[in-house]
């Protein structure tokens, strides 16, 4: 019939950095897009997707989204993971493109309509030190946010991720990329006591300098112990923040437990999470007070979905990801969930570069702080071939982190 699938593409492209696209067609000539981008490790969710996923789409009827999603977790045998998540989130963004495309009405609407107007947005103030930081936060909030993660550098370490390099290939002051495209991940350094010293003392100068009322988030990367977690949640109450971001490595699910029985900051979780099945505690227990899980790396919007509608009974909220390496695509797709769902907490947004912006044609708009997905019919991204395919795929690497004494730790 008409909505049989005739062809999947998967596409790479390198604009400002890789970028995976799923490219699904039916018989009638309706096109869907998904997200399949896993930053660093992008050609196995290609091998993934191209060797085992893309021959068994052929000839199957794109409307059936939610029989695909089970077809493709449960048929592999071989459950969950990033790649073999991303893989599916791709699928499902993708079918629920079409499925838009065919009502001929934007995403959200079939997704239940918008519970709200806009989209409030988070984004990534840093800097070497606090005179950079509070540039670095007055150019946000010039560009229009009203939310802002702060990251500083530490005194003594040389190298901290997320730390914008003065000037960058995007040509803006404050942007940091995630990966670099070199042939081996950069070595940066670390040191949580020194860290655990400086970061009150850097948000107690920020709400001096920009009052009480903005909101402030903070990223901890994974880097604490479940006792340094609870050490920094306590000492960072004063200054209220919105979040406290991955502040251990998330995969310990008890940890959270102990930080909760310490401190009152709000904790946010969940970007290198792929399932429902990562947050069956901390859900349950109240142990977060935002899922940070992007549609591109947990399933699509049909898994998200479900962990979104799990976490609103215990009045828990979406935070979700979005950092550069997820692509116009799966941002998109998170504006589509964002607008729709009712416990939405907040949309991280960190703007792509020109080139991105020029392979993926957006229907997005970012007005004083708030995101809106737009209202042409699917998604809203249009890909173009011709741009994409002058930059071919680059290998690129997350940086990764030494203490003092040579050991690999958490970056
Ligand atoms: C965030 C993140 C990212 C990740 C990146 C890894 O909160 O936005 O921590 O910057 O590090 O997505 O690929
Ligand atoms: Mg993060």
């Amino acid at each position: 019939s008409g909505s049989a699938i005739r062809s999947a593409e998967v596409l790479v492209s390198s604009p400002d950095r890789n970028f995976v696209t799923l490219r699904v067609t039916t018989e009638d000539g309706v096109v869907g897009l998904g997200d399949a981008t896993l930053n660093g490790r992008e050609l196995s969710v290609v091998s993934y997707l191209r060797d085992h996923v893309v021959p068994l789409l052929i000839g199957r009827d794109a409307h059936r989204i939610e029989d695909t999603w089970q077809f493709l977790y449960r048929s592999a045998y071989w459950r969950r993971g990033p790649v073999t998540m991303a893989a599916i989130a791709a699928v499902d963004v993708a079918l629920w493109d079409i499925k838009a495309r065919y009502a001929g009405m934007p995403l959200y609407q079939l997704l239940g309509g918008a519970s709200r107007t806009g989209i409030m947005a988070y984004g990534h103030a840093s800097g070497r030190d606090l005179p950079e930081l509070f540039d670095s936060i007055r150019h946000h909030q010039e560009l229009g946010f009203r939310s802002i993660r702060v990251q500083t550098a530490v005194p003594g370490i040389d190298k901290v991720y997320g730390i914008a390099a003065q000037h960058t290939s995007t040509g803006s002051r404050y942007d940091y990329e995630p990966a670099q495209r070199i042939p081996l991940p950069a070595e940066e350094d670390w040191d949580t006591r020194a860290y655990l010293r400086h970061l009150p003392r850097v948000f107690e100068a920020v709400r001096h300098e920009f009052g009480p009322e903005l909101p402030l988030l903070h990223d901890g990367h994974h880097r604490m112990t479940p006792i340094q977690a609870a050490r920094l949640g306590k000492d960072l109450e004063p200054y209220d923040l919105f979040w406290l971001e991955d502040c251990t490595p998330a995969e310990n699910q008890d940890a959270l437990r102990l930080v909760r029985q310490h401190t009152t900051t709000p904790l946010a979780i969940g970007e290198v999470f792929n399932t429902v099945w990562d947050y069956q505690t901390l859900v349950r227990e109240q142990l977060v007070d935002y899922v940070r899980s992007a549609v591109t790396h947990t399933g699509g919007i049909t898994a998200l979905r479900r962990i979104l509608d799990f976490a609103a009974q215990y009045q828990i909220k979406s935070g979700i990801h979005g950092p550069t390496d997820i692509s116009p695509v799966g941002m998109a797709a998170a504006l589509h969930l964002d607008l729709a769902i009712h416990n939405f907490g907040i949309q991280e947004y960190m703007p792509h570069g020109r080139l991105t912006d020029e392979v993926f044609r957006q229907s997005f708009t970012f007005t004083e702080g708030f995101l809106h997905p737009g209202d042409a019919p699917g998604l809203g991204v249009v890909y173009d071939d011709a741009v994409a395919d002058r930059f071919p795929y680059q290998p690129a690497y997350l940086p990764f982190n030494r203490l003092k004494d040579g050991t690999v730790h958490d970056w």
